[in-house]
């Protein structure tokens, strides 16, 4: 196996705009759903930690451009606060234009690459109160925000995204609890996923209208590859409808633009489908993206439901998939995800036998632990051995699925310097970079030198 990087491989990290910058409320910005849930329920929120005390980003974003520099990085992922540059969705803050200008300009003048997402799970307050992504209204205000931006930065970020992991809005939402508005309604999450859907397409048309030909404009899927418990023809139909509903329902209009037969006849076998227009097909055809983002933790491994257990139409995923707890799985017991470093590898094998081998990158990827001050040395470095393991074994899969074939263009970390992780605030920390929650200081972790030589020499030692 080569040990070897392909010539421009993007190294970075990725982090959002909701879980890094703070400035809560400063310049103008506006509350978005995470701000507004933390204030109504604070004891949702691991040691009742909320979106106002995220990593300082909007006052240490140049200290921060010269630790990606020292690192060697040539890119880095964030995303725009839609309620930072459009407040109440149709006047634009200056102030954040200032902020994001200056931001992804510092990183562009050290050769770093900003690969700029539009929406990290912050849909803004005064539009959810108008039924959030459930409104088809929400279509025609993302095209505008998306417009908006492609022109206030078009000229500094060639690398754009419309979205990071939108089925998590959806199932966390409206599927679960874990996510505003915590709604369990089975329809109600597919006309959000439909929505959503409809909304990256309509970005993306706003972006062909306005870009330069070297701009490219892609979307970041959580990609996880889904085994079987067995060979069985019930363990086969599971993963078959949770790869459809889980994977594809992203993956193939934003790639294929459109959505397959299986899974459209999957949602009207249950009363499912969403209301539609004629108009849609052309629309969803136009979201076809130039590259794919994956972010890759963690297998989703199922079984056959009982057939006693279901239930006619389905009510939940539940209805088409059971988990399975593989014996053999190792796992972060902080975060209680598997890790299968070969998932990246058989992913790999997917997106180039069945999506056309359009290029991607390791979008995320990384390790969340638990009271990491355990593993401080006398100097206070944080000797995350378990990190390095963790990425080179994820590598060498990437490494394995190049040489195979595969069209992967980079790999970025989750996260650079620690972050806040929704409920799970600061509980679990990811970065190459520890964070002190006081006072906002940031230290190198043991990784980020192991991970500059990697950089540097471009192959793994
Ligand atoms: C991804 C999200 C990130 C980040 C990461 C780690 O799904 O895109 O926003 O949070 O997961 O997960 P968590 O923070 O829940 O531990």
């Amino acid at each position: 196996m080569p040990i070897k990087f392909p010539d421009a491989f993007l190294w970075g990290a990725a982090t959002s705009a909701p879980q890094s910058e703070g400035g809560q409320y400063s310049d103008g910005k506006s509350a978005s759903t995470w701000d507004v849930w933390f204030e109504r329920n604070p004891e949702r929120f691991h040691d009742q930690v909320g979106p106002k005390d995220t990593s300082f980003v909007y006052e240490r974003y140049q200290e921060d451009i010269g630790l990606m520099t020292e690192m060697n990085f040539n890119s880095f992922r964030t995303s725009i606060s839609w309620n930072r540059l459009l407040p109440d969705g149709k006047t634009l803050n200056e102030a954040a234009v200032r902020f994001y200008r200056d931001y992804f300009g510092k990183m562009k003048q050290q050769g770093i690459e900003p690969i700029v997402n539009l929406f990290h799970f912050d849909m803004p307050w005064w539009l959810m109160e108008k039924g959030g992504w459930e409104n088809r209204e929400a279509i025609d205000h993302f095209a505008f925000y998306a417009n908006t931006a492609f022109e206030a930065f078009g000229d500094i970020v060639q690398s754009w995204v419309t979205f990071n992991e939108p089925i998590v809005h959806v199932e966390c939402g409206y599927m679960g609890d874990d996510h505003w508005p915590q709604v369990r309604d089975f329809k109600r999450a597919v006309t959000v996923a439909y929505h959503t859907a409809l909304a990256h397409a309509a970005a993306v048309s706003e972006f062909r209208k306005l870009a330069a030909s070297a701009s490219q404009i892609g979307i970041i899927l959580n990609l996880s590859p889904v085994y079987a418990r067995s060979e069985s023809a019930g363990d086969l139909e599971a993963k078959r409808a949770m790869e459809e509903l889980q994977i594809r329902s992203f993956l193939d209009p934003a790639v294929k633009g459109n959505y397959s037969e299986r899974l459209v006849a999957l949602l009207e076998e249950n009363g499912l489908l969403p209301d539609t227009q004629p108009d849609d097909a052309a629309l969803l055809s136009a979201g076809k993206v130039d590259f794919l983002g994956v972010n890759y933790y963690q297998p989703i491994r199922v079984q056959s439901v009982p057939q006693d257990e279901v239930h006619h139409p389905a009510q939940s995923m539940d209805d088409f998939a059971r988990r399975y707890d593989w014996p053999e799985k190792i796992m972060n017991p902080y975060r209680g995800w598997e890790i299968y470093p070969e998932g990246i590898y058989d992913l790999a094998m997917m997106i180039k036998e069945e999506y056309g081998n359009i290029p991607w990158f390791v979008s995320e990827n990384g390790m969340g632990v638990a009271e990491e001050e355990r593993f401080m040395d006398e100097t206070g470095m944080v000797q995350d051995d378990y990190r390095i393991a963790f990425i080179r074994d994820h590598l060498q899969q990437v490494l394995r699925a190049i040489e195979a074939g595969a069209n992967c263009q980079g790999y970025h970390l989750w996260t650079f310097v620690d972050c806040w992780s929704w409920l799970n605030a600061y509980k679990n920390r990811y970065g190459f970079y520890r964070l002190d929650l006081e006072t906002g200081n940031r230290t190198p972790k043991k990784s980020s030198f192991w991970m500059r030589e990697i950089i540097k020499a471009n192959q793994l030692d």
